[in-house]
């Protein structure tokens, strides 16, 4: 068993039955022209923590623990996008339509891969979802209880939007959920801030949080 000093307490897990999540660290949300741009943020906050989630990654592959990578991610037709969904708000660009990385947020287009530096390798499993949460509409809890899967890692973007809906997600399926803080962000740093502070607050309501260094130490 491994133990992080996380907060507000000890995280203790077994690298067996524990997942790193990687959440949405698609083109989308992170280059210019994609999504995230199209929403009105400046995208550039988010590649910041591209570097650490690199470190987390290598050290997690190299304990031969189980990656899951999502992608944010609709089919080509729209039909697993509700109108509640599509006509969100008052984006230069709508899901669906043609941007400078193809379609956006559509499966298979350019703008809706990982980026280069936190590619799937053989072996990793890639979840699209078409909701903010990881389980909505996925096989996501299954393959994991299949696993035996316990304990989830999160770390992606953005902190208060998918990642934070996934945790919840998470924390209802009895999954215990700790967020790398140093490899998450948001396009507004206030409300990471608020949702880091929101997750581990009352006892873990849903989950812990910690820095990525403090897992690596832990898994040395
Ligand atoms: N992946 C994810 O967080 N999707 C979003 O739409 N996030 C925003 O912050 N808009």
């Amino acid at each position: 068993m491994k133990s992080i000093d996380a907060n507000p307490f000890a995280f203790t897990f077994d690298v067996a039955k524990t997942a790193l999540v990687i959440i949405d660290m698609q083109r989308d949300f992170i280059e210019p022209g994609g999504f995230g741009e199209t929403l009105g943020n400046d995208v550039s906050l988010l590649a910041a923590i591209v570097p650490a989630c690199q470190r987390t990654l290598a050290a997690w592959r190299q304990a031969g623990g189980l990656v899951v990578h999502t992608r944010e991610a609709h089919d080509a037709d729209l039909s697993d996008c509700p109108p509640a969904k599509l006509n969100r708000g008052n984006p230069t660009l709508r899901i669906g339509d043609a941007g400078p990385m193809g379609r956006i947020l559509v499966k298979g287009e350019p703008g809706n891969q990982i980026i280069e530096a936190l590619a799937p390798v053989a072996g990793e499993v890639v979840i699209d979802k078409p909701g903010k949460g990881a389980f909505y509409a996925t096989g996501l809890h299954e393959m994991l209880r299949q696993r035996g899967i316990t304990h989830l890692l999160f770390m992606g973007v953005t902190t208060e939007v998918c990642v934070q809906t996934s945790m919840r997600e998470a924390n209802d399926r009895g999954y215990d959920s700790l967020l790398l803080e140093d490899c998450t962000e948001s396009y507004f740093p206030q409300f990471k801030a608020s949702a880091v502070e929101m997750m581990r607050a009352q006892g873990a309501i849903v989950g812990w949080t910690a820095t990525s260094e403090q897992l690596l130490a832990a898994l040395h």
